[in-house]
């Protein structure tokens, strides 16, 4: 296996400066005839030999300038075809013929319930035909379709369709993308699809056709990512001043899908899980997915697309500025406050995890085996929390600037994170050379904060200590740029900041640069609560002993959302961790009752939403990862008995809140969706009561909700308490008989009982994998039963016999065989066993080193070798 690294970037040899590629679709095979335009590239150095990516493809012939090639013309070998001795200027002419039909990868041309798709970021062009297949070459396709006349009703690739005529009992489509881009945006679909039309008319009066092509039983389910679409187009235009470059913007649904969706240009492809929506069918949640990825992928047209990066290695460029827009769309949609708690959820139970891991890596790596498994919640979910300090360290009016000025420097070009940067440096004429370690240092940085009161004085100091602990490959660390944005509560509420005399108004950003510093606040009366990472204003850990009545305090009256969700997390820890060290707990189970007992009662006066979020306990995985060596059986205890103890406790306040929100819960607006998350938790806790009143009113909610979600959650709460028996069971058949024609509600049924938190999972496990509606080449089947059961039911995963851990890695080698990027993926709860106790971890290996025995992919084959190491 080679290794590639970051120094060894060099410019391409040769660029390519048009593509024209002919598609001929026949049954069992696909016949691909490029013709390319290549010239030297004057700014390298003058090899004569042409290096083509190139991977698992049949050469049929191959010329330049119409003169055929013989054997000792070309060189090939598994991965690359070498032209000997080429001109200048030469136009090469290639014929290849691959199999999509036996394409189980799902990576570059593939059949997926009989219609053709691609994916081709980041290396799937290659399997395509003979290429450049790097992001720094970027040409302007061409591209022909040819199928027997009436095989599909929709033939499409990038850009604008130039003509679509039939001729000889053949249907030729030619579509032409005037914009120059690298071949992982290339993309062609071709099946029988119907479609969805709509017009926008852009900020300077253009009109661009929109289109979401589905299978047809699917084509109810496309207006919600309409509205999504045109939503984000507006958004783009207000927020970034970013309008859309082509006549027309096409969506098309895939069920068999590696990755969410992709932004190939003009032609975006997505898992049908990211697009399609129905009240009937669609959780809320799912809704709030698909707005966003839509967005997502929309926004890449610019952040991305005209603008892309120069390797691999900048993926966070596009990634992260594109999550970070994408995350700024939905909080503007939606619940700011929820949507920053979510975001740092996901960095702190997922990231923070990876960081601490064999896999950890920076922003921008330095090295990889396989790409494909760099699209990692580092890339994508701290990238965007670095571009997010950024915009905040500018400010919005000097970020946009630098935004501006970005898109316009580099329009059309593949660039770096450096190149991103320096613009925010223009603009602002700030420093920001140690603000880059964020992209090149990787490990979570914890800061360590302690504080006096100086009555006397009236000083409050703060003093902020940062340590990043090592990750593999980089033992030492540097200090980094933190903004860590603070406010002070005194008795009567927030304080007035003041330092070095200056007045800062009553929250301030607290600039962070030095292993340790302090900060003195003058003028302050008494001695206050510091409110500190206001908005998770880095991504970063924060030590702080607080007092239980300071954490009260914190979560009654902090004006960010963020930070009353982040102390009451902070309780809920001290108490669990009480309970899985067997520590005494008395007093804070006291105050967490009563708490949340204040907050249910008011829930009224509240931001319904959030105090949904803030009913939820930290979850397992972050659980274990307060741990040198967790007990993942400790850990889950305690955390389902006090689950069932609030439920006991608080249990008039859950019903009250359960039964006033009744009538608040129609449509799909914020409001009722924030009214349907907090009642819908009311009810899971109150299932952990043993009450068959509690049951009946889950069945009742079950049979007669009138969306998804409610429906949904009905059946969750039954199956996921132990007390409910053959109700649970009729559940579940019940909900299977209504939607075993909806793939995705199928796979939500999949998903529900194999996270059940009791009883015999992995049993339970194995016969859904022989269910009749399983099937084990589609990725999204693979995630809710696999992935869920692996991920998201720490308690079975963990079962002490260990057999769990040896099914998962039994599971990869066989899906290893057909999915690569799947099968490396799945494999990521296995690679934390350096988290766990011994007992734990020596199985978790073994299951790994069982793994390292069998014939594997690049992608398996890295992440194994990297975890055991
Ligand atoms: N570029 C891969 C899918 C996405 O991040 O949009
Ligand atoms: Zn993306």
């Amino acid at each position: 296996t080679t290794v590639t690294y970051l120094a060894d970037y060099r410019a391409p040899e040769f660029l390519i400066e048009k593509t024209h590629l002919t598609f001929k679709l026949h049954e069992g095979y696909t016949d691909v005839n490029s013709q390319l335009t290549i010239v030297r590239n004057p700014h390298s150095t003058h090899a004569d030999h042409l290096v083509l990516h190139g991977e698992q493809l049949e050469l049929l012939s191959l010329a330049v300038d119409e003169h055929p090639l013989g054997a000792g013309d070309y060189q090939i070998t598994p991965q690359n075809m070498t032209v000997h001795n080429v001109p200048e200027h030469f136009i090469l002419q290639c014929k290849t013929r691959i199999y999509p039909e036996k394409n189980t990868a799902l990576e570059g041309l593939y059949r997926s319930s009989g219609m053709y798709c691609t994916q081709c970021e980041a290396e799937g062009f290659r399997k395509i035909t003979y290429y450049l297949d790097r992001p720094d070459v970027m040409s302007e396709f061409e591209t022909v379709i040819i199928a027997e006349e009436g095989a599909f009703s929709t033939m499409l690739s990038n850009g604008n369709c130039l003509s679509d005529t039939v001729y000889a009992g053949k249907r030729i489509v030619h579509w032409h993308d005037p914009f120059k881009k690298p071949s992982y945006l290339f993309a062609l679909v071709a099946g029988n699809l119907v479609c969805l039309e709509d017009h926008f008319s852009t900020q300077s009066g253009r009109q661009v056709l929109l289109q979401i092509y589905t299978e047809a039983k699917d084509s109810d389910k496309c207006h919600f990512a309409m509205r999504s679409l045109k939503k984000a187009m507006c958004w783009d235009e207000q927020t970034y001043g970013r309008e859309y470059d082509l006549d027309r913007f096409m969506i098309v649904a895939v069920d068999d899908f590696n990755m969410g969706a992709m932004e190939n240009k003009g032609l975006n492809i997505f898992n049908t899980s990211c697009v399609l929506a129905h009240p009937a069918s669609t959780t809320d949640a799912a809704f709030q997915r698909v707005e966003r990825v839509i967005g997502h992928e929309y926004f890449h047209n610019w952040s991305g697309n005209r603008i892309t990066c120069r390797d691999w290695f900048q993926l966070s460029l596009k990634e992260g500025l594109t999550v970070y827009r994408d995350s700024e769309f939905s909080a503007d949609t939606n619940s700011r406050a929820v949507k920053r708690i979510e975001d740092a959820n996901v960095i702190r139970s997922v990231q923070f995890v990876e960081d601490a891991g064999p896999m950890a890596h920076p922003v921008r790596p330095d090295s990889y085996i396989e790409i494909s498994n760099f699209y990692t919640v580092t890339i994508y979910e701290k990238g965007a929390e670095v571009v997010r300090m950024l915009a905040n360290i500018l400010g919005p009016e000097q970020y946009r600037r630098a935004t501006d000025l970005y898109f316009s420097r580099f329009d059309g070009q593949a660039v770096t994170c450096d190149d991103f940067v320096q613009c925010m440096e223009a603009v602002s004429g700030k420093d920001l050379r140690q603000f880059c370690l964020w992209y090149s240092q990787a490990g979570t940085p914890q800061l360590h904060i302690s504080d006096s009161y100086d009555a006397a004085r009236q000083q409050y100091s703060l003093t902020v200590r940062q340590h990043t602990p090592a990750t593999p490959g980089q033992t030492e660390k540097q200090a980094l740029h933190i903004p860590l944005k603070i406010a002070l509560y005194g008795s009567k509420g927030v304080l007035a900041l003041v330092i070095d005399g200056q007045n800062k108004g009553t929250e301030t950003v607290l600039d962070i640069c030095q292993d340790q510093q302090t900060i003195i606040f003058e003028q302050v009366a008494e001695n206050p609560v510091p409110s500190l990472l206001r908005g998770f204003s880095a991504p970063v850990k924060i030590f702080y002993a607080y007092q239980l009545a300071q954490l009260q305090q914190l979560i009654l009256l902090d004006s960010d959302g963020f930070c009353r969700w982040d102390a009451m997390q902070s309780l809920m820890r001290i108490v669990l961790c009480n309970a899985i060290d067997g520590k005494d707990n008395h007093a804070e189970q006291i105050m967490l009752v009563d708490t949340l007992k204040q907050l249910l009662a008011d829930h009224a006066s509240m931001d319904v939403a959030l105090l949904a979020c803030m009913l939820d306990l930290p979850s397992e995985q972050y659980l274990a990862s307060l741990y040198d060596k967790a007990n993942p059986t400790a850990i889950s205890q305690a955390r389902t008995q006090l689950q069932q103890q609030l439920a006991i406790q608080l249990q008039p306040e859950l019903l009250g809140c359960y039964q006033t929100l009744q009538d608040k819960i129609q449509g799909l607006s914020a409001p009722a969706m924030a009214a349907r998350s907090l009642r819908n938790r009311a009810l899971a806790y109150l299932l952990h009561i043993n009450d068959a009143r509690y049951r009946n009113l889950a069945q009742l909610q079950f049979a007669q909700a009138n969306n998804m979600t409610d429906q949904f959650a009905a059946l969750r709460a039954l199956v996921h308490t132990e007390h409910a028996g053959s109700t649970a069971q009729e559940a579940l058949q019940a909900f299977y008989q209504q939607w075993q024609h909806e793939t995705l509600v199928v796979n939500m049924w999949f998903q529900v009982q194999v996270t059940r938190p009791w009883g015999n999972v992995l049993q339970a496990v194995h016969k859904l994998l022989n269910h009749a509606a399983f099937d084990a080449r589609n990725p999204n089947k693979l995630r809710a039963v696999i992935a869920a059961f692996t991920n998201q039911n720490f308690a079975s995963f963990h079962d002490r016999s260990g057999k769990a851990y040896q099914f998962l890695a039994d599971q990869i080698a066989d899906i290893d065989q057909r999915n690569p990027q799947m099968a490396a993926r799945l494999l990521t709860p296995l690679t934390h066993w350096h988290q766990f106790i011994d007992e734990h971890a020596i199985l978790m290996r073994k299951a790994l080193e069982s793994l390292s025995q069998c014939e594997l992919s690049k992608d398996v084959y890295e992440v194994v070798s990297k975890s055991l190491m």
